[in-house]
């Protein structure tokens, strides 16, 4: 099976998305998700002017050739613009494989482990009371497990906060807007939150929190040692990763479990974090880590160290990775949770697809491939439009952590 065509699409039904479109000499086709949140251009011409042109010709069934090819053969490797391409490439090729054999990824992939894919929702609002409520809309929707950020007195734009309509878009404009940060007021905050949270909602519910990167290790420490009352789910990307050592400082002082990895785009930003066991879930996603290739070297890696998988699942990643995560998830024997923040109608209906939700977990569907498809006519009506993600500040103007 030839590759005879590969093209870009670029919808903004609200967000943008970067589709990649492979087409073959027998008539299947498969797509991948190619959206870098802010940055979205970059990885379009990375496809257009850079691995397009590889494709024509290639055998489609060849995908760990196809991702050697791009990782190795580029030279300079890794990085979000350069994994967000072959991930694009990689689910789009395991897209094709499966329409071929008539099988939905999750059976190419040793077949489901489960009979469903436990995913947790967003929950937020402006205070803590508004906060309390939003869990109590999505209990009420069958969820299971519930991140919950909210608005901080004090503190303009705290990270994390839907607009009243469930759906939460942080890149809101063509300049970055700009928040202000308060570690003090946030430390001092979150415990009062998740102890009313648990007042209202009791234990049997699962409680999930991002801090999103803004702890100093000390900070973050202090915070899950704070939360442990709580029993918290995980506490999510406590402080920045790129200092991995820090987590062992975390670690010595809470046994509230840590997820870290939405920003990561390759095993070996990976490895050091699960052989040491300082984190509890990798939260990598098939789109930013090299698609489900890598991922699933990733899942092997993180089994033998017990940690489990928690793939980053926000709407700035298209249904096209949803629906491959969903795939993943229901075959990886060491699966944790799926976040799932709720797509818009109008992006849900660009993009067709055959998971379903029910009872708190997701399900894939049967359909062939990753069972989602993209409507190009209606691409067509949203055109790109610039968006970047907001930046951080703190009270005195020094540049901080979104
Ligand atoms: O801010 O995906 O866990 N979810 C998150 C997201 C990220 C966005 C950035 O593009 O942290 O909301
Ligand atoms: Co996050």
């Amino acid at each position: 099976m030839t590759i005879t065509g590969a093209r870009v699409i670029v919808a903004c039904p609200g967000r943008n998305f970067v589709t990649l479109k492979i087409e073959t000499d027998q008539g299947i086709y498969g797509i991948g998700d190619a959206t870098l949140n802010g940055r979205e251009k970059a990885v379009v011409a990375y496809l257009e002017e850079h691995v397009i042109p590889c494709l024509l010709g290639r055998d489609a069934t060849r995908i760990e050739d196809a991702w050697q090819f791009l990782y190795r053969g580029a030279y300079w490797r890794r990085g979000p613009v350069t994994m967000a391409a072959i991930s694009a490439v990689d689910v789009a090729l395991w897209d094709i494989k499966g329409k071929a054999a008539g099988l939905p990824l999750y059976q190419l992939l040793g077949g489901a482990s489960r009979s469903g894919v436990l995913v947790y929702g967003h929950a937020s609002g402006a205070s803590i009371e508004q906060a309390v409520d939003a869990v109590g809309r999505y209990v009420a929707m069958g969820y299971k497990a519930v991140r919950v950020q909210s608005g901080i007195p004090g503190v303009r734009g705290a990270y994390g906060i839907d607009r009243g309509d469930l759906s939460y878009e942080p890149a809101d404009a063509a300049l970055p807007s700009e928040t202000l940060w308060s570690t003090p007021a946030y430390l001092d905050f979150a415990p009062k939150l998740f102890q009313r949270v648990r007042e209202v909602h009791g234990f049997d519910i699962e409680l999930l929190h991002d801090a999103h990167h803004r702890l100093t290790p000390i900070e973050a420490a202090r915070l899950g040692k704070s939360l442990e009352p709580f029993r918290l789910f995980w506490l999510e990307d406590p402080t920045p990763a790129e200092n991995q050592e820090a987590f062992r400082l975390i670690r010595q002082h809470t046994v509230t479990p840590l997820a870290v990895g939405e920003v990561f785009n390759s095993i070996h930003d990976c490895r050091e974090l699960i052989q040491n066991q300082l984190i509890d879930y990798i939260r990598c996603s098939v789109v930013h880590a090299g698609g489900i290739t890598q991922l699933r070297q990733i899942a092997g890696l993180a089994a033998l160290f017990q940690v489990r998988m928690g793939c980053h699942g926000a709407t700035d990643l298209s249904p096209a990775c949803m629906g491959a995560a969903l795939h993943f998830d229901l075959w990886a024997p060491n699966f944790g949770i799926q976040e799932y923040m709720r797509h818009t109608q109008a992006t849900d209906e660009l993009f067709p697809h055959a998971y379903v939700f029910k009872d708190g977990c997701l399900h894939p569907g049967d359909a062939p491939g990753i069972g989602v498809d993209i409507d190009e006519k209606l691409a067509a009506k949203h055109p790109y439009q610039a968006k970047q993600l907001p930046i951080a500040r703190l009270a005195d103007g020094t540049m901080w952590n979104w």
